[in-house]
């Protein structure tokens, strides 16, 4: 057996080193992670794969870390890639820290890697699709990918997700209309992080607005939930907006998507080659 079908094989346990070589290898660029890449391809195809996306600073991180908390509450499996988690924009902790104040990297059950930005964008989009590939082959039940979606299309790396989950904040990207109304349709749910804020209610209406003209293409009617991600409010109910969300798509919207992502991938191709 060569070295990339010993590596598959340890992915398909589940193993934890193998997958973080996978990882690496996949990072590279060469053949034999393009190799490892395709060998996995038929071994995918199970995982929920979730894309969290918004500007810099809004809150994603927490919530991811309070999602795949719950998530393991449910007994579920989660990978989670962070795509440039050092946003100058985030006062945060970077994910894979606060992974480990909750104890989650040293449960079996989850598996974090960060993908630096790098001067290739290209490989970095690929890389993240690999990447997911890997996890979801691994068995994880859950793959939440979070990229700052801010309009730089270096992480604009959404096109690999199932559901796209948009996070907002009061206050957040109000001077950036274009980039919030890309947002909009890129969106299956919305979400309105601090809403602890008092200006959140507002906040919620404008998005309400907003949804309202962009014209609808499928059934989904992509839903607004609030959320407070340092305490957890609302996760549960993002949750359940999620799996609602992928019922839908095993239902008769499961194929329009699968187009949907194909076409995606072609324009992020089309567009790497003009930049
Ligand atoms: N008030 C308030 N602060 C929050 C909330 N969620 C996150 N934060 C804070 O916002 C800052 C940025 O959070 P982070 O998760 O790193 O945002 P990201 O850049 O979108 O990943 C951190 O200081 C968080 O503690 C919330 O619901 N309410
Ligand atoms: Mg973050």
């Amino acid at each position: 057996m060569s070295r990339v079908q010993q590596l598959v094989v340890e992915i398909l346990k589940g193993n934890r080193k193998a997958i973080a070589k996978a990882i690496t290898l996949v990072e590279s660029n060469n053949i034999e992670g393009q190799k490892l890449a395709s060998l996995l391809y038929s071994h995918t195809g199970e995982a929920h794969i979730i894309g969290i996306t918004g500007p810099g600073g809004v809150g994603k991180s927490t919530l991811v870390e309070k999602l795949a908390k719950e998530l393991r509450n449910k007994g579920k499996s989660v990978g989670i890639i962070a795509v440039d988690p050092t946003s100058p924009f985030s006062g945060g902790a970077f994910l894979g820290d606060r992974i480990r104040m909750q104890g989650l990297s040293l449960d079996e059950g989850v598996f974090i890697r960060s993908m630096a930005t790098r001067n290739n964008p290209g490989g970095l989009a690929r890389a993240t699709k690999d990447t997911v590939r890997i996890l979801d082959a691994s068995g994880k039940d859950v793959v939440i990918v979070e990229t700052v979606g801010a309009g730089q299309s270096e992480v604009n790396v959404v096109g690999v997700a199932q559901t796209i989950v948009v996070v907002l904040a009061p206050g957040f990207g109000d001077e950036i209309q274009a980039i919030k109304a890309g947002m909009m349709e890129i969106g299956d749910i919305f979400v309105m992080n601090k809403a602890d804020q008092e200006n959140a209610d507002r906040a919620v209406i404008d998005i309400q607005a907003m949804l309202g003209l962009s014209d609808k293409k499928s059934k989904w009617n992509p839903p607004i939930i609030k959320t407070i991600a340092t305490t957890g409010d609302g996760t549960l109910q993002l949750l359940e907006k999620i799996n609602e969300h992928r019922k839908y798509l095993e239902g008769n919207g499961g194929s329009m998507r699968q187009k949907t992502l194909i076409e995606m991938e072609v324009i992020e191709a089309i567009k790497q080659k003009t930049t």
